[in-house]
């Protein structure tokens, strides 16, 4: 999964590394701490020798603890006409806690008090944001998406001050999944949740272009439903493909669920309207309906999507994607939407997707959430999507 990304993102830490330790040299001095530095961002009088460091990191805490108490009394200015900052707002959120290192005022100091003196800045990360650039494209990663995870990176990283005991890699990796994390970070949908509190039958339609898996996502979410004790039924809206009504139900003979079908070539929104029929009288929760693959060019099929959309009044539209399309995925999510409002997407066959491109791009793109992806071709091969489940596959050894 996703090797291909994988192995251009580690490319990429490394040649960020490069460029951040060659900086380091070629201020001539190592990185080491210099006893007595100043740092033009704290008050710290003595900071980096060693027998005041702890006085200083005490009275950086006291001051903490000042500003705390003052809180509420809201922003200060100080001399130099800026807007105070409170050591909270100072110690930085990136992550870095925990690795023995704060971030004060644009400062780093370690775990022993020791204040670093190399900034990271934008002009250090130019080449291998360049190369980060190069790997994003390659991976079929959209172009707004790049921009936006380049952005991210140079506001993670610039302004960090390294030193002999930064752990370069790690902090590099941190800025990396943080970006990626951003990027993924659309409101997030809990499929199972938005079942159990919608008012009953929920109609759940699923659309997108041929052969992406929507018929198969459906046997796995009729699935996932049966084994939550919430019955549903199945229905073969795809009246156009040879054998898709064949197919659907031969899932609900595997899965025990009922198919609610009428012939080939029938209308497929007469075949919603008596799914609901059927649901609303025999109370069952959930509506799956499948309909024909259609390409987001065929204006006629994708305005026959509407018509089923106006007769199934669904609660839920599902855009069902081919991660292997990438960006195309991404397009074609964007056609569905402006023309029957998709509420969140399905990644499909991730499990063979190299490149990654299509996970990374389309909830940024499109704004709307990935609710699952599919990771292979049986029933259980469908697992609820979050931005650290994608940012762990992509930094795990
Ligand atoms: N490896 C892998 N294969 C998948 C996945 N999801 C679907 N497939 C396969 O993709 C093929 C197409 O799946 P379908 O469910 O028939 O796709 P569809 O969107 O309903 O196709 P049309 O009805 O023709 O538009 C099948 O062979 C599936 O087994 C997945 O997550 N991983
Ligand atoms: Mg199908």
């Amino acid at each position: 999964m996703f090797k291909s990304l994988k192995e251009k993102l580690s490319h990429f830490k490394k040649k960020a590394k490069e460029d951040i330790n060659k900086k380091e040299s070629e201020k001539g001095d190592g990185g080491k701490d210099r006893p007595g530095s100043t740092s033009p961002d704290v008050d710290h009088k003595g900071a980096g020798r060693p027998k005041k460091e702890s006085k200083f990191l005490k009275k950086v805490f006291a001051r903490k603890e000042r500003k705390k108490e003052r809180e509420d009394q809201g922003p200060k200015v100080n001399r130099e006409g800026e807007k105070g900052i409170t050591l909270e707002s100072a110690v930085t959120e990136s992550g870095l806690k925990g690795d023995g290192i704060l971030k004060v005022q644009g400062s780093l100091i370690d775990e022993k008090g020791g204040i670093f003196s190399k900034k990271i800045t934008e002009k250090d990360l130019d080449n291998s944001l360049f190369e980060l650039e190069l790997a994003l494209l390659e991976s079929d990663v959209a172009q707004p998406v790049v921009e936006r995870i380049k952005s991210f990176m140079i506001e993670e990283l610039t302004g960090i001050k390294v030193g002999r005991k930064t752990d370069i890699d790690d902090l590099i990796e941190q800025a990396l999944r943080r970006s990626i994390n951003r990027v993924l970070s659309v409101e997030r949908v809990d499929f199972d949740e938005f079942i159990k509190k919608q008012k009953k039958p929920v109609v759940v339609m699923f659309v997108g272009v041929n052969g992406t898996g929507k018929t198969t996502v459906i046997g796995r979410i009729g699935h996932r439903l049966k084994k939550a004790g919430i019955s549903c039924v199945l229905v073969a809206g795809d009246t156009f493909r040879a054998g898709a009504i064949e197919q659907l139900s031969k899932h609900g003979e595997n899965l025990g669920l009922k198919v609610i079908k009428h012939k080939a070539n029938s209308d497929p929104a007469a075949v919603a309207y008596d799914a609901l029929e059927h649901a609303r009288a025999r109370k069952k929760d959930v509506i799956l309906l499948d309909t024909a693959g259609r390409m987001q060019t065929n204006i006629n099929l994708m305005d026959e999507m509407k018509k089923i959309k106006r007769v199934a009044k669904p609660d839920m539209i599902v855009f069902v994607g081919d991660s292997l399309a990438g960006n195309d995925a991404v397009i074609q999510a964007q056609k569905f939407d402006e023309t029957v409002g998709i509420d969140g997407v399905i990644l499909t066959k991730i499990d063979t997707d190299a490149k990654g491109g299509a996970a990374l791009s389309i909830a940024y793109t499109i704004g709307k959430p990935i609710l699952f992806v599919g990771t292979g071709q049986g029933y259980e091969d469908l697992i609820p999507f979050d931005s650290n489940w994608m940012t762990e596959r992509l930094f795990e050894g």
